[in-house]
């Protein structure tokens, strides 16, 4: 039959029946970013909940505060702050179990010392060493990422493997605004919600990625609402409430452990310093800005809810701010002390079979070395 005759036989018909895949309602994210502390709801909040969240709030800014002041001691070679949204990191890391994972961003040292890292390992990096500094398996929080948004392609492989073994393991993965533009994010979210892998996203939106505000970064009516695209839930929560983070974080974490999959959630918060102590945020931003969100700071929301309740009083305040002085004392003096550091480590971890190259200058240094140390012997 020729084209011609194909054509004189075709008869229009419907294409077959189509339908969306899943319905698309039920992982659009609310119209309004999720509250707890000043609403109905904080009537529910668990009391020592709220009472552990402020003390891990307190100790978190103080925290801020001192390795900022190492950074112009000359002590620390730079230090991104989350002063502002310490409610996102410290409910991050409230919100898993302790077999859970935490796979955090350069921003995000108050959300692995929360989870128990020791405060001065988790600088280690950020002082200028070379490793991580602290063993990934004690507390299960990955390396502190810089490369933006590598550490989500690694949550969701270790949240998948994790189901592939049987183990009941969640991976929360943290990441900015900025990040979301990434290509890892996109391979990330698609695979974990292709392979309904145990995990969960949090995007800090801080409004800025260092000088790049959110609207040169994303036409998307919101960050949450990305999720859809991908086939899993986005969610809006005031990331400065740390009761409304928390909540909503447990609930994506059960959902995923329950084999519901991964959840997006978008955390609306500022960030109130600079991007890191090497930045002038005055050339971006203005005054008015930075004052309308440190009206709506996350600890001065928390402490009001507490004492309106009756849940703390003035000891109670006074005692956390003593917790996180000694907290800051303690990371002062171990931050002075010069670290112990062997230069011949440069070489170790690199290749499990070292190249020749690898191997000549190892023994190059090794020699400088040993005459630098003849000579200051003589
Ligand atoms: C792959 C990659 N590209 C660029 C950078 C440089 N960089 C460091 S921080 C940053 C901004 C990131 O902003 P955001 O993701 O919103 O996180 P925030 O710093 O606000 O927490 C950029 C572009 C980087 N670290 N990695």
């Amino acid at each position: 039959m020729t084209v011609m005759e194909q054509r004189g036989a075709y008869r229009p018909s419907p294409p077959p029946a189509w339908q969306p895949r899943t319905d698309p309602a039920p992982l659009l994210p609310d119209a309004e970013p999720y509250r707890v502390l000043g609403t109905e709801a904080a009537a529910k909040a668990d009391p020592a909940l709220l009472r552990r969240l402020y003390a891990e709030l307190v100790r978190g800014r103080r925290y801020n505060a001192q390795a900022t002041a190492l950074t112009k001691q000359g002590r620390l070679a730079v230090y991104p702050s989350s002063t502002g949204q310490e409610a996102c990191e410290v409910a991050a890391a409230l919100a898993l179990e302790e077999r859970d994972w935490l796979f955090p961003s350069y921003r995000d040292t108050l959300a692995a010392v929360a989870r128990g890292l020791d405060p001065v390992q988790a600088l280690t990096l950020l002082r200028g060493d070379w490793h991580t500094g602290y063993d990934p398996h004690e507390h299960r929080v990955a390396p502190l990422c810089t490369p933006l948004a590598t550490q989500l392609p690694h949550a969701v492989g270790l949240a998948h493997a994790a189901r592939l073994k049987g183990d009941d393991v969640v991976a929360l993965a943290m990441v900015g605004d900025g990040g979301s533009s990434e290509g890892d994010f996109h391979e990330a979210l698609n695979f974990a919600a292709v392979w309904q892998a145990p995990v969960v996203f949090l995007v800090q939106n801080n409004g800025f990625a260092i000088s790049v505000p959110l609207a040169k970064q994303t036409a998307a009516p919101s960050l949450a609402h990305k999720a859809v695209g991908y086939g899993m839930p986005g969610r809006l929560v005031d990331g400065n409430d740390a009761a409304a983070v928390h909540e909503v974080l447990r609930a994506a974490i059960r959902h995923a452990r329950e084999g519901g999959g991964p959840t997006l959630i978008e955390a609306i918060t500022y960030r109130v310093d600079a991007h890191t102590n090497a930045d002038d945020a005055t050339r971006y931003r203005g005054d008015a800005e930075v004052e309308a969100w440190r009206a709506h700071d996350p600890i001065a929301l928390l402490e009001h809810e507490l004492t309106e309740r009756h849940l703390i009083d003035d000891d109670g305040i006074r005692h956390a701010s003593e917790a996180a002085e000694a907290m800051a004392a303690d990371l002062r003096e171990r931050m002075n002390q010069d670290p112990v550091l062997d230069p011949m480590d440069l070489f170790a971890h690199v290749y499990a079979e070292p190249t020749p190259q690898l191997r000549e200058q190892q023994a190059l240094l090794a020699a400088e070395l040993a005459a630098e140390q003849e000579g200051g012997h003589r």
